[in-house]
Formats: structure tokens, sequence, C-alpha cells
């Protein structure tokens, strides 16, 4: 395995702390040959599972047993969106709760063998709680820049339980995102684990090893929100390593869902604008509020090259969306998280089988979901005031 620079082709060993490449500024990914890993051996459960695909010594993990999250049938949302087969992959069920566990495990046990004495992030909340955790674990110290305002309150109390040092930036998640990379550039021992970071995307891969485990092969497309869209490309990637790996046939289309006031690569794809970027973002999924993603060109090659495409839903279709999943099947997750069903309850969608990526779990904003004043009855502790309070009499 070696780091590849997806524009130009340029190689640096694994060895090299690089997050951008030196000839053509563009990002970097780990050059995996699926086709020469042989019989991959799986033994386990969840990321490290899929240790023979992981660019890191899995014997010096940092790990909490994150992946193998639930697999979800939605049988009462298909049927109501007209969709033949319908699965939403939980990754709320992960340590901290989102998705980022699955590359926080890599990411840090990577900076523990380059030597790192700490770790550092920009993030509008998941990132930083899953790296307090990961980093505190390995005995690093953990630096989180998140933007003034607009960060869900059970991030904030998972980065501060997990005793990472938080600094606010008085801007949003792109002027945060670009002073941390100056900080990581100036000072080697602090260790960038965004998603710019290439390895931490390796153990986000490893959700759609999981999704072809539990189908028997890859589906027929893949639903899930976009921010800075690190996630879509290591999905993708995943998809392609398990298929030239012999594991599996197929590969999905991906089909990646912003918010209308945060949608740069929607707008870039759909628009052909010359630029993916769009000044002040704003959302309610504050998760996904982000409007110069750094992983732009991998995303648009993901959407492309996988016949995708790449939409938007409002904040009412999301709010709508999160109590729709949560009453009728169970799930509840974060705003975020529900832009790829508010994007089927829609639009539906020309597939047979759909697995929705599910990115935090619910509980991470609890505001979110209590901006409409909830219906909560009043009664008397007897039975007869119960009976009333609920109708029954
Ligand atoms: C719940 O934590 O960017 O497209 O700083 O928290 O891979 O960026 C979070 C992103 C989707 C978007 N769903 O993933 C951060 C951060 C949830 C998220 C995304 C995020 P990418």
């Amino acid at each position: 395995m070696i780091q590849r620079c997806i524009q130009c082709d340029a190689r640096y060993p694994l060895e090299q702390v690089v997050f951008t490449c030196d000839a053509c500024g563009s990002v970097l990914e780990i050059a995996v040959d699926a086709n020469s890993l042989g019989d991959v051996q799986m033994c386990g459960r969840g990321v490290w599972r899929y240790a023979s695909f992981l660019p890191v010594d899995a014997s010096k993990r940092v790990s909490l047993s994150e992946g193998d999250t639930g697999f979800h049938p939605c049988p009462t949302l298909a049927k109501m969106y007209g969709i033949d087969r319908m699965f939403v992959k939980n990754e709320g069920e992960n340590p901290t709760c989102s998705f980022k566990d699955r590359g926080m495990t890599v990411g840090v046990t990577k900076a523990i063998e380059m030597g790192a004495k700490a770790v550092a992030c920009a993030s509008t909340g998941n990132t930083a709680a899953s790296l307090a955790a990961y980093g505190g674990r390995a005995g690093l110290n953990a630096v989180v820049l998140i933007p003034g305002g607009n960060v869900a309150m059970g991030k904030i109390a998972q980065s501060v339980a997990h005793g990472a040092q938080i600094v606010q930036v008085d801007g949003n998640f792109d002027d945060a995102m670009r002073v941390v990379r100056e900080l990581s550039a100036e000072t080697g021992d602090v260790y960038l684990l965004n998603s710019i970071n290439p390895f931490r995307l390796e153990g986000q891969k490893t959700l759609a090893f999981e999704v072809c485990e539990a189908l028997g092969d890859a589906p027929d497309a893949l639903v899930l929100p976009m921010g800075n869209a690190g996630n879509i490309s290591a999905i993708w990637k995943g998809f392609r390593e398990f298929r030239d790996a012999g594991l599996s046939t197929k590969l999905p289309r991906m089909i990646g869902v912003q918010a209308e006031g945060a949608a740069p690569i929607a707008k870039f794809v759909n628009d052909n604008l010359d630029k993916c970027y769009v000044s002040e973002p704003e959302t309610i999924a504050t998760a996904i509020r982000i409007g110069a993603p750094v992983n732009w060109a991998k995303a648009v090659a993901a959407i492309h090259d996988s016949h995708g495409l790449a939409a938007t839903v409002s904040d009412a279709e999301i709010l709508a969306a999160q109590r729709e999943l949560a009453h009728r099947e169970g799930v509840f997750v974060e705003p975020a998280s529900v832009a790829p069903i508010a994007y089927l309850k829609k639009h539906g969608v020309d597939a047979e089988t759909v697995v929705c990526v599910t990115t935090g779990h619910g509980l991470k904003d609890p505001d979110a979901i209590l901006r409409v004043e909830p219906t909560i009855l009043h009664a008397q502790p007897t039975l007869d005031s119960l009976q009333e309070a609920l109708g029954l009499r």
C-alpha cells in the first residue's frame, strides 16, 4: 500500500505525513491493490475484521469496538415510499454514536505509529466527539476546533467528557478547517484527523464491507448525507475494493444528499459551477453545515463513476423524515443523518435494494427534535385521571 494523489498519481510512502499533493495540491488516497490481497482473512466483528484492507498495524490498534452497526430492514417506510427493499445502516450505534468512530480507530492508531503527541480536527461536532474519545484513550492530547454556535449540545458534552481541548473559533466550520490545517502544517507534533487524512477514510470504507456481507452482495443504491464528503468517497472505495477482492460482484449507485442551504456538491454537479463552494452555509442539520468540502473531488468522482447523483432536501423535509423514521421504524437519528430518508420520501428511487446510511444518533441533538413543542399529557396519579388524560373514557 502507498499514498497516491487522486489527480496526478504522485506517490508518497505510508510513513510520510502529507495531506495534499506537493505536486498539484489535490487530495491523497491510500492505494490498496485488492486483487493482490489473495485469500482475505476476515476474523471477529467490526472495523478490524477487515484488517487485511487497512494500512496500519492491527496489533497496535486503539479500539472501542467500532463498526458492526445495526442493519435494519425498513418495510413500513419502503411501502410508504414505493421502494422494493429498504435498509438503514445505523451508524449511530457506534461507540461515540456516529460513523466517525470507524475512521478514528484507524486514524488514531496511525497517529500513534507516527509518534504524534497531539491529534486535532475542526468539526461540526461528531468528529470532535470521536477524536476526543480515541485520542484520550490513546493518551494523546486532543484539540478540537468548533465553529461559533450551531454545534449540537450532545456532541459538545462528549468532547468535554473525553477531556479534549475545545476551541470555539469565531467563524464557520470552513474557517475552523483552514486554521487547523495551518496549525498541523506548522507543528509537526499535531496530527490532523479530519477526513482530508486518507488513513481515517480507510476505516470508514469498512461500512461497505459490512453491507456487502449482510446482503450477500452490494446493494443497487446507497444513499447518504454529504458534508465534507469523506464518507461517500470512503464507502465507494470500499465497494470497489470488496469487488476487486472477489468478495462481491456489483457496485451500487452512490446518492449523496445535502441540505438546501449547504449544498456545494449538489450545486457543483447539477448546475455546472466552476467552483465547489458556497459561502455562509446554513441548515438545521448542523453536522453538514459545510460550504467548502475538502473531499469534493473524490465525491464528484464517486457520484460520476457509480452513475449516482447529488441531491438536496429542505430543513422542513429533514425534520419530517426524522420523525417518520423514528416513529415508524424505531430508529432515531440526528437531522443530518436523515437527509437520505427525506430524499427517498420525496423522490423514491429506481433501484431494487436501497441502503440508507444514518450517520449519527438522534440524542446528539435533542434540541432539533424538540423544536416542535412536544405533546405531553398530564394526569393525577390515579387510574381515573390517567384514563381521562389518554382519552380512554
Ligand atoms: C452525522 O464532525 O464534518 O460527508 O466535523 O456528523 O464525510 O463529511 C461531520 C459530518 C454526515 C457528513 N452525518 O460526512 C464533523 C463533520 C453526520 C456528520 C456528515 C457528518 P462527510
